[in-house]
């Protein structure tokens, strides 16, 4: 291992594990970069990770060539479950995440997103009409009612499903089942092996889940094949797509990849419209041009639905969102190894194969000499498009890096342009509880507690 990396003295045995707070993960990790600098050591009884804040150092880790995904104890527990691994949980060496990464790419591209508009307006509008009919003091769990949004969408533009969470109070069992499935792979990335063996019927749990789950996608892939029309969805572009090969996936990978877009897409997303919401309550001056743009690119009829040119001219929305995911990005980290053995990371090593270096983006993101002394202010301006034409290479990175960046990305910012533009065409946003920002860590993080309540804008509901 290496020395003379700087963190906090480790005990024997148990090592930084008193230096951590595991329920408040990423704000400990946070607290200690603030103290040890761009890249420090966490020891732990499994060995030595290494947290990387500083953008030289980042900028090593995001080389393709030297350095690649290293998929952590969470996502390689959620993986063992299933019969397949999806893209989020796959090693960049298997077969089938290229084919995958190959097939998918087009459904994920600028041009594709047109073809997600209507359902993710149909969904949208389900948020609109229920936030129209509170009563005036009726208060809104934002972060339910996000995560109500992004589940429908991606499962309604993933494969034709609707889980119709705006009329549910409870969950739908795949939700249930998924939900369990998180926080049981969350308590297990802070086990050591032998820990998780003991998790009898945690496992017992954990494995009925991952079946149910997969049953009620591979009965929704039947049914797709037996309709005789493969669709226009992902589920559709995965059941006629091939690689470079010419094959096309097996059914068993399709049915991981549509777990894995409901996984991987709408807690980040979810997160990044709440924290939208809260930045919004805190800078009435934002909501009044971000309603100026709105109004003149949407237009004052909320009768018409929002179009893919309209929602690309919505640029200061598009900054909010940006400047949101700076601060807080949703999935605040993405963790690296060596591909061959001695790599140095801005000048320290050497570092091997397996040796987890972990990007701390949102310890990145708060860089003076990239964003200015005012770096951990909130304000869209940073993300004025000449400003970020004029950053350092690997200096933003919410979505992650390289080949194994988030695929979802124009996805996900399409959804949140197009719900944010809406909600702000129809309501006042108002800040009732005065509320102080407390963060809710689970794999990803989201603002705890937040609720506000809504006033329509004079003639727009
Ligand atoms: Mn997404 C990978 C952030 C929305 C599907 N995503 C990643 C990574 C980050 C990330 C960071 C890299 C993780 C790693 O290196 O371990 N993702 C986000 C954020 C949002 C988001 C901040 C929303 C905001 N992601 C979405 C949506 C989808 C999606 C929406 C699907 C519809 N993400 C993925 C997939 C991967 C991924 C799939 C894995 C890609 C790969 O490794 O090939």
């Amino acid at each position: 291992p290496l020395s003379g990396v700087p963190g906090p003295k480790p005990l024997p045995v148990i090592g930084n594990a008193r230096d951590i707070d595991t329920s408040r993960l990423i704000q400990s990790v946070m607290e200690l970069a603030e103290r040890y600098g761009p890249i420090f050591a966490i020891h732990r009884p499994g060995g030595a990770s290494y947290v990387v804040s500083g953008l030289e150092m980042v900028q090593d880790l995001c080389d393709d060539t030297r350095f690649d995904k290293l998929v952590g104890t969470g996502q390689r527990e959620i993986r063992k479950t299933h019969r397949s691994a999806g893209l989020f949980t796959a090693d960049t060496d298997d077969p089938l995440w290229k084919s995958a990464h190959d097939i998918l790419l087009p459904s994920f591209s600028t041009w594709a997103m047109k073809g997600y508009l209507d359902p993710m307006v149909d969904i949208a509008q389900q948020l609109m009409l229920k936030w129209e009919r509170l009563n005036p003091d009726e208060s809104i769990d934002v972060a339910a009612d996000m995560t109500r949004l992004t589940l429908d969408t991606i499962a309604l533009c993933g494969f034709g499903y609707r889980f119709n969470s705006f009329y549910r109070d409870s969950q739908h069992p795949f939700v249930a089942a998924m939900m369990e499935t998180l926080a049981e792979s969350l308590k297990r990335q802070r086990m050591l092996p032998a820990q998780i063996k003991l998790r009898r019927g945690a496992q017992r749990r954990f494995l009925a889940n991952a079946r149910f789950m997969d049953d009620t996608i591979e009965e929704i892939l039947r049914a797709r094949r037996a309709s005789g029309d493969p669709g226009t969805d992902l589920l559709g572009h995965m059941l006629v797509g091939t690689d470079k090969q010419g094959n096309t996936l097996p059914d068993h990978n399709i049915v991981a990849q549509c777990g894995t877009f409901l996984i991987a897409g709408h807690e980040t997303t979810s997160g990044l419209l709440s924290f939208a919401v809260y930045y919004l309550l805190k800078h009435p001056e934002v909501v009044a041009r971000a309603q100026e743009e709105v109004d003149r690119v949407l237009g004052t009829d909320p009768g018409a639905a929002p179009t893919v040119a309209q929602i690309g001219k919505l640029g200061y929305i598009r900054q909010i969102l940006d400047e949101t995911l700076r601060l807080w990005p949703t999935a605040p980290a993405f963790t690296r190894q060596a591909r061959t053995p001695g790599e140095t990371v801005g000048g320290w090593g050497p570092f091997d194969p397996g040796t987890s270096i972990i990007a701390l983006t949102p310890m990145l993101h708060r860089l003076p000499e990239v964003w200015g002394e005012d770096a951990r202010e909130f304000d869209p301006d940073h993300m004025a498009p000449e400003r970020l034409d004029a950053l350092p290479p690997n200096a933003y990175r919410p979505f992650g890096s390289g080949q194994r960046a988030c695929i979802g990305r124009q996805f996900a910012l399409q959804e949140a342009t197009l719900v944010l533009g809406m909600l702000l065409q129809r309501f006042e946003l108002v800040d009732h509880a005065d509320y102080q920002l407390r963060i809710k860590e689970t794999l990803t993080i989201k603002p705890e507690g937040l609720t506000i309540t809504v006033r329509p804008r004079e003639g727009r509901t």
